[in-house]
């Protein structure tokens, strides 16, 4: 057999770089950046040529897996795995109720374009609220509770590609390639910075840590963790007392400027200067520099939105592009209405809140405030239930506990705040199905593991980032080669049950059909029904590329439904208190030191450690910290420490690193294994790192609505062991 050229694009991240496989007689030989594609100009990253290796790696779950009553795994075939696995969801069901069924969909699921549509009709058709995925753990604020709050604009934001400036808070592209529009492209992004400072662009960068792009940025707020709010506040107060805001936008589409003003006049740059730890006159030229660009977004990332107060500061940062008027406006054309979106009339005006959104979800049983939560998406709000409780609806008695969990994709044990109660109720459940490419800390309690095509292995298109390029840009990829043995895909885990339960499951698109199991491309046909190019169009072109559709241009407001930003939302008051009270606190005492979060360049939250390249590359995740800290505590660099909150405690391996802020511990989440004692995770810290989630408590600081934790600012203190 010859070998074949195929175009196609990683899934090891939600960059979807386009790449080239070398294929001969099923295998792969080589994958290559595609030097050819219009957007990222041969861009890969070290993790993305990784996935070669994935194929027949030691650790793959190459077929399921059940467990067997002394606690071993054995193979099972996929088949007999769904059987029992659909008899034990009946019984579950009839039971205790729908509520009883849960699905998480962690990072992995993502990157399979029909997997969250037949996941969300099996919990349609089973008729339980019980759809969790990572997104309510990682920017909950910014994607559901910001824009019910305040309301959205209907002509869409200013994009990268055309900006002055980006404000950019704790959000570090060149490592994590995410960003929203209007912060650093994940598409290639160091071009996309290189040819933003080609054209003058100012990038502004807000982050304890001197990170990769605020190296690279014009201005570099180095603050101490837990004060973003108060800064943008203090932002905000600059730019209204000079009155540097869009005047003419804000008297027609916001409401409220005068109490917006009233009530962040006291964060004076003097005030939050010194407990942010950087000086007033930063704060001044910051907020200059951002007013009196012409285009340009704030943006935020996942640090200020795992630290204190994130619904505060999510609605702040929409509060400052909204006072600059941050949005394309009548007349302009759309850099990207999107490929696979449906056509939708965009116009210049505002949504105002949407309080239902926050208001009518199905309540957690934890607490009334921590609810359902509705996810803005292309298609329309979303809901799912918040991930931040999910242990606790596993613990708590009573009725609409979950018993069952389908874990597609994710890793909760290593991955959930309060690692401890995590495994409890793991443990407590009566059935737990993974589906995971590897024998994770959390497919280890499963009671089955289902085993997964690599992403090589299937179709996909580039539906997820559809609209989160700067151009009408999407890629269709065949399966590269094909998968051996016995693998299932994750929308086919939810198809084959409701199958086997008697389901009809529906999508937006109308019925699946549940006599003959469609074609991937059939349901992707499905779910992007109406797209402004067609499936088949797309599909039939190798590799990415830049549509040519017709220009969308913003229309002007239709004055019968134009309504206003909401800058004052209900509690936005006390929650400025709180920040500005936050002002004094001390940071000394039991707990001296903010431990934060952070992405590590090689690994993709807990997946990676494992491939040999990235393995070797890889150092786990030590405690970063200036060297200060160390010697301050003679501690050495390398020494194992001890990591000590409020709520536990773990070892770590301590780094030093000049980059960090003093008074600032920077460690990745994900790492480590089980916490429970007889795994004896913590003696091998330097081979597998330690998990964050165990310093923990995932009711503390529970934000209102999305129950977020703090997952980063915990207060803590490092201790010598020796
Ligand atoms: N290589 C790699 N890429 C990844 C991942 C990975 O594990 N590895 N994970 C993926 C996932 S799941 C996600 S959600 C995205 C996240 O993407 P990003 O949000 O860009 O994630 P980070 O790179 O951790 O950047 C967060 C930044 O916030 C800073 N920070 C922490 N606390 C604070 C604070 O209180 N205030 C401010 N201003 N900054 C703070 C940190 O120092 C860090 O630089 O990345 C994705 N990409
Ligand atoms: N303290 C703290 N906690 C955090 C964070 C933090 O910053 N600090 N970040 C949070 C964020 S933003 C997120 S998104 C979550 C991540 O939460 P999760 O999504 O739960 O965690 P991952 O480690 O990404 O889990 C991915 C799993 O998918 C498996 N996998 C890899 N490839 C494939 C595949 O092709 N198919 C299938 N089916 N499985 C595959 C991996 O083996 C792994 O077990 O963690 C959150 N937790
Ligand atoms: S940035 Fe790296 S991991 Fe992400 S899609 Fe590109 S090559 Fe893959
Ligand atoms: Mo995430």
């Amino acid at each position: 057999m010859p070998q074949e050229h195929i175009k196609t694009y990683c899934r090891f991240c939600h960059a979807y770089c386009p790449m080239v496989a070398t294929v001969r007689d099923n295998t792969l030989l080589a994958l290559e950046p595609d030097p050819d594609n219009p957007v990222y100009g041969g861009y890969t990253c070290i993790k993305g040529r990784q996935l070669i290796e994935q194929v027949d790696h030691p650790t793959r779950v190459q077929q399921s897996q059940k467990k067997q009553p002394d606690g071993s795994f054995a193979d099972i075939a996929s088949a007999d795995a769904l059987d029992e696995i659909a008899v034990k969801l009946q019984d579950i069901l009839a039971k205790y109720g729908p509520r009883a069924i849960a699905s998480y969909n962690g990072t992995y699921s993502f990157q399979n374009s029909a997997a969250h549509d037949v996941a969300r009709a099996f919990h349609a058709a089973i008729d339980s609220p019980s759809y969790y995925t990572s997104v309510t753990i990682d920017q909950p604020a910014k994607v559901a509770i910001g824009p019910a709050r305040m309301g959205f604009w209907n002509g869409g934001g200013h994009m990268w590609n055309d900006s002055d400036v980006a404000l950019i808070i704790g959000n570090n592209t060149l490592v994590s390639h995410y960003s929203i529009p209007g912060g650093v492209p994940s598409f290639s992004p160091h071009n996309a910075l290189r040819e933003g400072r080609k054209r003058g662009m100012q990038v502004i960068c807000v982050d304890p840590r001197r990170t990769e792009l605020a190296r690279r940025a014009d201005q570099h707020l180095q603050v101490n963790p837990g004060h973003d709010a108060a800064v943008l506040a203090s932002m905000i107060s600059v730019i209204l007392r000079e009155e540097l805001h869009d005047k003419a936008f804000c008297a027609e589409h916001v409401a409220h400027l005068d109490e917006l003003q009233a009530l962040t006049s006291r964060f004076t740059p003097q005030r939050v200067a010194e407990a942010a730890g950087i000086t007033a006159g930063q704060i001044v030229v910051a907020a200059r520099t951002f007013a009196n660009a012409g285009r340009g977004t704030a943006v935020s990332g996942t640090g200020p939105e795992m630290g204190p107060h994130p619904n505060l500061l999510q609605h702040l940062i929409q509060s400052i592009n909204a006072i600059c008027g941050r949005f394309c406006r009548a007349g302009e054309k759309m850099p990207n209405p999107g490929v696979l979106t449906p056509p939708v009339p965009r116009h210049a005006q505002a949504t105002g809140p949407v309080r239902e959104w926050l208001e009518d979800g199905i309540r957690s049983r934890v607490s009334d405030d921590i609810r359902e939560t509705v996810v803005l998406s292309p298609y329309g709000p979303k809901k799912e239930m918040p991930t931040a409780i999910m242990a606790d609806e596993m613990l708590m008695e009573g009725e609409g506990r979950i018993r069952a969990l389908i874990c597609v994709g994710g890793n909760p044990l290593l991955a959930f705040p309060d690692q401890e109660k995590t495994h409890r109720a793991l443990a407590s459940l009566e059935l737990l199905v993974c589906v995971d490419l590897k024998m994770s800390a959390t497919a280890q309690m499963a009671d089955y593991v289902l085993a997964p095509k690599l992403c090589l292995e299937r179709e996909d298109v580039t539906l997820l980032t559809d609209i989160w390029h700067d151009q009408p840009y999407c890629q269709y990829t065949p399966a590269v080669i094909e998968a051996q043995g016995d693998k299932i895909e994750e929308w086919e885990v939810f198809w084959e049950l409701g199958r086997r339960m008697g389901l009809d499951l529906q999508m937006a698109g109308g019925p699946i059909d549940m006599q003959h199991k469609p074609t991937k491309y059939e349901l992707l046909s499905q779910i992007t029904q109406g797209s402004r190019v067609p499936l088949a169009e797309i599909r039939a072109r190798e590799g990415g590329h830049i549509y040519d559709v017709p220009d969308v241009i913003v229309q002007p407001a239709d004055p019968g439904t134009a309504q206003r930003l909401e800058l004052t939302p209900e509690g936005l008051a006390g929650e400025l208190d709180a920040a500005f009270a936050d002002l004094d606190a001390s940071v000394s005492g039991d707990f001296p030191l903010r431990l934060i979060s952070r992405r590590m360049k090689n690994t993709y939250n807990s997946t990676g450690p494992e491939l040999s390249l990235l393995g070797e590359k890889g150092t786990t995740n030590p405690a970063f910290m200036h060297p200060r800290e160390l010697a301050e505590r003679d501690i050495a660099d390398g020494e194992v420490i001890e990591v000590v909150s409020q709520h536990g405690r773990i070892p770590a391996v301590a780094a030093a690193a000049d980059d960090i802020k003093p008074g600032v511990v920077s460690m990745s989440h994900c790492w480590g294994g089980s916490p429970d004692p007889g795994a004896g995770t913590d003696g091998r810290v330097r081979e597998i790192g330690s998990n964050t989630n165990r310093l923990i408590d995932n009711l503390a600081g529970g934000e209102k609505y999305s129950g977020m934790p703090r997952q980063s600012c915990i207060p803590i203190t490092i201790r010598k062991l020796s």
